[in-house]
């Protein structure tokens, strides 16, 4: 059994979080992740609030455990988003792309707990004032909206900084990921591109087989010059990024080129003109398995990773 204070924080059983992420995260995956004893995250991006709707009242019939709910903080949806999650309360927030704040006040009074993902010291130190209830500190090998550190070098500035918990993310795969993060000073983890390829993950087959097949140089980052880098698997659109910046195009049109590209790849399987937002460990995927193996392969390695240590260290 691998327990740490997150456990007991969120009412779970593992210290493994799964990524909210947009257009990948239903509610069926977040209450198969749920029911194995992690937290399941439904991931809202850019979706209309009634989406959201629909797939909170779905967790709720497959699982009454807790689950949570991503907000991206860049959806053009975001107040009436917010306005569903306060008239519908899940057990934890956690937030991405942005600042959120000013939402913190109202989402604890309906008694969430908000965990907001940071990449950089600042906003943690800005966010735990704010008093948020714990932080995922996420490093750029994750897929998807990226900061500039990486998790080794971000997830301990940020313990160091604040007085709540941390989560890490970005990078992280298996059960040496897991005590890895633990021994940065995190008290779990949060992982998105494992749980792609969850049998419970709805989203298109051949995204899925892109996934399976990737190796460790097949994700890049796209859009650094518009503002919004985003990591993606490298295909045909990646390719034409690329390009772009290359001869400097303008960012309003690099960004247009990107825009519905997400929901392209994941929910149509275009492969080609999609945007397959997907971590470095894409190239550790190897499997489609139930999100109750995945809990327990990751649980078991961990005990197994930290009593081979106690081993492999010399001293008292
Ligand atoms: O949010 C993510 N990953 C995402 S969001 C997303 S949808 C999207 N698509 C295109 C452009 C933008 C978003 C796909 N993947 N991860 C969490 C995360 N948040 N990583 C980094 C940040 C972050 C960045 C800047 C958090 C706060 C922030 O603050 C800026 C500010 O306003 O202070």
């Amino acid at each position: 059994m691998i327990r740490t204070a997150l456990c007991d924080l969120l009412g779970i059983n593992y210290p493994i979080i799964q990524g909210g992420m947009a257009w990948v995260s239903t509610g069926e995956l977040a209450a198969a992740v749920s029911e194995a004893g992690g937290l399941g995250v439904i991931g809202s991006g850019a979706a209309p609030a009634e989406w959201l709707n629909e797939q909170i009242k779905l967790a709720r019939r497959l699982t009454k455990k807790p689950f949570g709910v991503n907000v991206m903080l860049r959806s053009p949806f975001l107040e009436d988003v917010m306005a569903v999650l306060l008239a519908e309360p899940v057990a934890v927030v956690t937030t991405g792309a942005g600042n959120p704040g000013k939402y913190v006040p109202a989402l604890r009074e309906v008694g969430t707990r908000v965990i907001p993902v940071v990449s950089s010291v600042a906003l943690a130190k800005r966010l735990a004032r704010g008093g948020v209830d714990a932080l995922i500190a996420e490093g750029m090998e994750s897929g998807g909206h990226v900061g500039e550190l990486t998790t080794m070098a971000l997830v301990p500035q940020v313990v160091d900084a604040v007085d709540i918990p941390v989560i890490a993310a970005g990078g992280i795969f298996d059960g040496r990921g897991l005590v890895a993060a633990l021994a940065l000073g995190a008290v779990g983890v949060q992982m998105g591109t494992r749980f792609m390829c969850a049998s419970e993950c709805t989203i298109h087959p051949k995204v899925k087989e892109m996934v399976l097949k990737a190796r460790d140089r097949d994700t890049t980052v796209t859009g650094a010059s518009t503002g919004h880098p985003v990591r993606v698997l490298r295909n045909k659109l990646s390719k034409k990024f690329a390009e772009m910046e290359k001869n400097g195009a303008p960012a309003e049109e690099i960004e247009k080129l990107g825009s519905g590209g997400l929901r392209l790849a994941m929910t149509e399987g275009d492969t080609d003109n999609g945007s397959i937002m997907a971590g470095q460990v894409a190239a550790m995927v190897q499997k489609i398995q139930p999100a109750n193996e995945i809990i327990q392969e990751i649980a078991r390695d961990a005990v197994r990773v930290l009593d081979e240590l106690r081993q492999a260290v010399s001293g008292p």
